[in-house]
């Protein structure tokens, strides 16, 4: 058989999967493993490589010096029917060493043994210091043009479309750690331009815990587990991190943040994206700008209650990265358009009297609207995890002509650190030549050899000037698009360790951001310190911590204190009444429910009235219907996503409930402590357990036929967010409506006004 012809097998086994898929499952529920469904007995008939599931992307096929090939995209994945060595000899075993014998020694010579158990032990690469824990989408990014009298960049050209690779990630958890934490995340995006790549290397929170990249070290430090016992995992709820920004005020703008409901974002589909520092823009002309850059998702800036992030760190760790690749595999492609806030380039760098150098400040967007500037889809899910979320390399100073950097000190060490580290996490200089990091830009650096090469440099010559190589390669001149550092001038200064005195405010825009918050809202702030602090082993850094709130709001501080069972101190800094940024606030709006998740209660031994009516209508209005029932397998010909053994409320924004089932046969509280108090309750305790939580987290639920029982079982029929109907579709129209704001605002008791 010719390996390198699909085979006539594989055709056929895709279109008996797809078959078979569209038989039971249509509409498609996203999360299979593979492009097609598994045979219960083992294939044998050879047969090319499975092609990558309908959603799946993967990095262009460029060559290391960025040209197209036009190969398709599974060329780089594995070829053939056979097993083969990585020589691409044919292999007959795989199963057994070679031995002297059944029951003899093992034989040296056996070099696929050798070649099998040395590429195991190496497969591991060191994860990243910071953002180890990540999940990639493939997209596109199309400009609206209205950026093009602030820069010259290429791709911000109106109509122009760009290749865009983007990676979520936490901040200090290690790889296996939960989506979940209390934390910044990651929201790196990769533009493969035809001026070269440029990496916008952002995060969901616009400020950061220190105005000096000298300081990077000592907040990770704080904010990683400690290093004698080495807990906790992935959070900031201990001792060495509240003592750090205790002291390093600094730090309380971001801290803010973090304990705001921005540190336990819904999805990653749900968070903004800020890059944080100002940029300078320099347009056609040679006109310069400064400049912050916004993502803006359409679906909302949306969290999960601290509970629900809680319940999801055991439940289901990976909660964001599935959240992620099932909305894209659902059709739900997650949106944000890029926006800009622009400022004049003035000497002083400062706008409404705030510093644009300082990373721990905020320009509010009443003072300077984000405009915006291009629409991003992230449409496809990677086929690799390793070859393309992890091993993806970010750096701020990738910048296509138009870009450039400002003298923000954070940024500048930024711009040493990522290669640096880079080096190491991949092994040698030549990651730029990895799949997902080639350029779509034509690549022609002198950077020689080294480990991992890809590229068969041609030539003699790699130095400038040389006549060897017939003088290439030329620099760019005026009218070749060369990137122009900006020619800023620097005044005269004595060479000092210090910062501008405009960095000495550490509290006016917390308090700014305490302000702009809602009541709800409010109340998770005091509750998130409260219980951070609380996790802490000492008392002084509890103390010194309220110190710093005492400088941010009065009533906060006297909240938290309360909790901890402290004394409220005094400010010791004279408190600013600055106007409060409504922008800031999650709450008060409406927004799309692409994608979310409806869990579905059904009763297979009563009525299923209207189930696959409801669980169409929930397809039909973009969301992803889960049916929960007693037992898996099928449930009136309709497949059965969770049980209640598996399933948890965390898992859904939205409960239907359309049965009432009685306890089933494993509702043992022996077993379970979900099954509570199984005896005398006429429904499964497991069902109340789904109201009773989402009812505590405010999500709506909804209920007709013999479901509306259920809700008087569980003690909230006609409260707030909880809807009756004759229908299925009837209860989905109203639930929809109050999924549109994402929870049940007023079953949150607020305690601060
Ligand atoms: Fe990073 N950061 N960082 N950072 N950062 C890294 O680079 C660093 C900062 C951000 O998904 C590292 O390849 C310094 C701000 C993201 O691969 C490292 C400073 C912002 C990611 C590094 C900062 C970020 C990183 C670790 C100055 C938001 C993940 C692995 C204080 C604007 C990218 C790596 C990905 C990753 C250094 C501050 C965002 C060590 C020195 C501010 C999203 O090089």
């Amino acid at each position: 058989m010719d390996a390198s012809k699909p085979a006539k097998a594989v055709k056929d086994v895709v279109e008996a999967a797809a078959g078979k898929v569209a038989d039971a499952l249509t509409p498609d529920v996203p999360g299979a493993p593979g492009s097609a469904p598994p045979t219960v007995e083992e294939p044998t008939t050879p047969h090319d490589p499975l092609p990558p599931k309908k959603e799946q992307g993967a990095p262009e096929t460029r060559t290391p010096t960025g040209a197209a090939t036009g190969a398709p995209t599974t060329a780089n994945g594995q070829q053939g029917a056979f097993l083969t060595t990585a020589q691409g000899a044919r292999l007959r075993d795989t199963d057994h060493s070679l031995k002297a014998g059944p029951r003899g020694p093992v034989l040296l010579q056996d070099h696929h043994l050798r070649e099998k158990i040395t590429h195991f032990d190496h497969e591991r690469i060191p994860e990243r210091v910071v953002h180890a824990r990540g999940a990639g989408a493939h997209g596109v990014f199309e400009a609206y043009g209205t950026a093009e009298g602030v820069t010259k960049a290429g791709f911000l050209a109106k109509g122009r479309t760009t290749n865009v690779f983007v990676r979520f990630s936490t901040v200090l958890g290690s790889r296996g750690s939960a989506d979940t934490v209390r934390d910044t995340r990651g929201f790196a995006t990769k533009f493969y331009t035809d001026e070269g790549t440029f990496d916008l290397v952002a995060n969901n929170m616009p400020v950061f815990f220190i105005q000096d990249a000298i300081k990077f070290p000592d907040i990770i430090h704080a904010g990683k587990p400690h290093p004698d016992r080495e807990i906790p995992q992935a959070q900031s709820a201990h001792d060495t991190f509240w003592d750090f920004v205790s002291l390093h005020t600094e730090a309380q703008h971001h801290t803010m943040w973090n304990m705001s409901d921005r540190g336990i974002p819904r999805s990653y589909r749900m968070m903004e994206g800020f890059g944080v520092h100002t940029f300078r823009l320099v347009n056609a002309a040679g006109e310069t700008a400064l400049a912050k850059f916004h993502w803006k998702p359409k679906l909302g800036v949306h969290s999960l209650t601290w509970e629900e992030a809680q319940l999801l760190g055991g439940v289901d760790p990976d909660f964001h990265r599935r959240d992620l690749y099932d909305a894209i595999e659902a059709g739900a492609f997650p949106e944000w358009e890029l926006g800009l806030q622009v400022f004049p380039d003035t000497p002083e760098e400062t706008f409404a009297g705030i510093d644009l150098l300082d990373p721990t400040k905020i320009v509010p967007e009443e003072l300077a609207p984000v405009q915006p500037l291009g629409k991003l889809t992230l449409n496809r899910t990677p086929t690799n995890f390793f070859a393309e979320t992890e091993q993806v390399a970010f750096h701020v100073g990738h910048l296509p002509p138009g870009i450039d950097v400002t003298n923000d000190p954070l940024l500048q060490g930024r711009l040493f650190s990522y290669v640096d580290t880079q080096l190491t996490r991949l092994g040698g200089p030549n990651f730029s030549q990895i799949p997902i990091n080639r350029p779509h830009a034509p690549v022609n650096d002198m950077l020689r050899d080294g480990f991992h090469q890809q590229a068969v440099h041609a030539g003699v010559a790699p130095y400038r000037p040389n006549s060897l190589d017939g003088g290439n390669p030329f620099p760019a001149g005026d009218t070749d698009g060369a990137f122009v550092d900006v020619p800023v001038t620097v005044t005269e200064a004595p060479k000092v360790r210090a910062n501008p005195a405009s960095f000495d405010d550490h509290y006016s825009q917390v308090r700014l951001f305490w302000l702009s918050m809602s009541p709800v809202e409010k109340e998770h702030i005091v509750r998130a310190y409260t219980f951070e602090l609380g996790k802490c082993y000492h008392q002084a850094i509890r103390e010194r911590q309220l110190r710093c709130l005492a400088n941010i709001d009065p009533v906060l501080c006297a909240e938290v204190a309360t909790g901890l069972g402290l004394p409220a101190p005094e400010p010791t800094v004279p408190l600013v009444d600055p106007a409060p940024s409504p922008a800031l606030s999650q709450v008060g709006r409406q927004w799309p429910a692409d994608g979310r998740t409806v869990g579905i209660v059904v009763d297979p031994t009563a009525g299923l009235d209207d189930v696959d009516e409801a669980r169409r209508a929930v397809f039909a209005a973009g969301m992803v219907p889960l049916l929960v029932a007693p037992h898996g397998g099928l449930v009136g010909g309709l497949p059965v996503q969770r049980t209640f053994a598996t399933g948890r409320s965390v898992e859904f924004d939205v409960l239907l409930l359309a049965g009432a089932p009685a306890p089933a046969s494993d509702a043992s509280p022996a077993r379970d402590a979900k099954a509570g108090a199984a005896d005398s309750a006429a429904v499964d305790p497991r069902v109340l357990l789904l109201v009773d939580e989402c009812w505590r987290h405010a999500k709506a639920i909804g209920a007709w036929g013999a479901g509306v029982d259920v809700l008087r079982q569980a003690g909230v029929a006609g409260t707030p967010g909880v809807v009756t109907g004759g229908s299925g579709a009837e209860v989905l129209t109203a639930v929809q409506q109050l999924l549109a704001a994402h929870r049940v605002w007023e079953r949150f008791p607020a305690s601060v006004a």
